[in-house]
């Protein structure tokens, strides 16, 4: 795969290049600072046994060469020899030349509509991906790319959603609970604890960080209305900074404000953007909550009247029908949502009938965790 490699910037850098005919550079410094030798990592763990500290400031490259397909680089003044095996190199390459545009995301992401979506829902059945980690793993980079899935043929009682959760991590606590009962109350804490509809949203953006995942799951719903939606936020993004670019900009460079103060003792405060981008324009996280939003006073006077336009326009298209896939929990259903991305709602209920979900938080680093482990095995058992 490598057919050439040389030495630039007096020892700085080294460009590399390859079959297909590309090049890709890297500097002496990173190179040295990711060698993988096991001096500088653990080949138990491997962590980084080495601080930058003990790499000398002067770092060149002495002499590279290509051995046995990996590439083989001498430091200087340390006199450390090290080898990288070619796919890593290629893996970890970070020489591009485009900057991308802000709003972007990562190839593992997939933006849907109603119109790719309703159709085509991703689901397992509880029993199969409890059981097979084929299934898991399916139903595991389904919430990946999508951002939610619904989890069929779960036992409809008490606690099954902690079933769902334990097949990939840990729930997160909250004032709410372990895990928290949905149903009409008499005197309720939060308006999800109602029987009125409620709009697309992600819960809890009064709190940071904010929560990542949130499981619902059915116990009972025979009542009329009460049907589910989910809205794909990044899909609803990238149609607003389509159509008015100034302001997704605004939504996503001044702060908001949420907050949530209904039942005593708690009063949590965040100030985040609707719309949040990574310090690389990364699209990372939609907060978007009518019942927990606060008076903003991030906005510049002089671009208040712009900032509502856009909010008002984020929350038409993120009521457009097209892109809203709807669905009825029934007993023994339960769904995922992945709270950084996909917006949930509920239609409005009454009449004869009870309607009882149980809800739950959980940590979506320990889903990709554990899907990228189940991965990494099914990698292996090929080899
Ligand atoms: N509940 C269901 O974030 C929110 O306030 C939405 C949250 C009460 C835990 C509802
Ligand atoms: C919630 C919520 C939806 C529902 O509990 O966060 O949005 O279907 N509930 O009751
Ligand atoms: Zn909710």
């Amino acid at each position: 795969m490598l057919t050439h490699v040389l030495i630039g910037d007096e020892g700085r850098t080294i460009e590399l290049g390859w079959k297909d005919g590309s090049r890709t550079r890297f500097h002496a410094m990173w190179l040295r600072d990711n060698a993988l030798d096991d001096k500088t990592r653990s080949a138990g763990n491997g962590q980084r046994l080495i601080t930058i500290l003990d790499i000398p400031a002067e770092t060149k490259i002495g002499a590279a060469s290509i051995k046995g397909g990996a590439l083989e680089v001498s430091f200087v003044p340390e006199q450390k020899t090290v080898s990288f095996p070619a796919a890593w190199l290629r893996a970890n390459a970070y020489d591009r030349n485009a900057a991308r545009q802000a709003g972007w995301t990562g190839e593992d992401t997939v933006r849907w509509t109603k119109a790719t979506m309703q159709n085509s829902v991703p689901r397992a059945g509880y029993p199969a991906a409890s059981r097979d980690r084929a299934v898991l793993r399916q139903w595991l980079s389904a919430v990946k790319a999508y951002g939610f899935a619904v989890m069929d043929d779960l036992p409809a009682e008490s606690g099954a959603l902690c079933k769902v959760s334990d097949l990939f991590g840990y729930i997160r606590e909250t004032n709410y609970g372990r895990w928290f009962e949905v149903r009409a109350e008499v005197n309720p804490s939060n308006l999800a604890y109602t029987n009125l509809g409620l709009q697309a949203h992600t819960d809890n953006p009064y709190r940071d960080p904010v929560p990542t995942l949130q499981i619902l799951s059915c116990i009972e719903n025979t009542v009329e209305g009460g049907e589910s939606s989910v809205v794909d936020g990044f899909a609803v993004a990238a149609a607003l900074q389509a159509e008015n670019p100034e302001g997704f900009r605004l939504l996503s460079s001044c702060p908001a404000r949420f907050e949530y103060a209904g039942s005593s003792g708690v009063r949590l405060q965040a100030k985040r953007p609707m719309i949040e981008l990574g310090p690389d324009g990364e699209l990372i996280c939609i907060r978007f909550n009518n019942r927990s939003l606060a008076p903003t006073v991030d906005v510049p006077f002089a671009s208040m009247e712009a900032y509502y336009a856009a909010y008002r326009r984020f929350a038409e298209l993120i009521e457009d029908p097209s892109f809203e896939v709807t669905f009825k929990l029934e007993a023994g259903q339960a769904f995922i949502v992945d709270n950084t991305r996909v917006m949930h709602a509920r239609k409005a209920f009454s009449g004869t009938g009870k309607r009882w979900l149980q809800g739950c938080y959980a940590d979506k680093d320990g889903l990709l965790s554990t899907l990228a482990a189940i991965e990494h095995g099914f990698k292996e058992a090929a080899e």
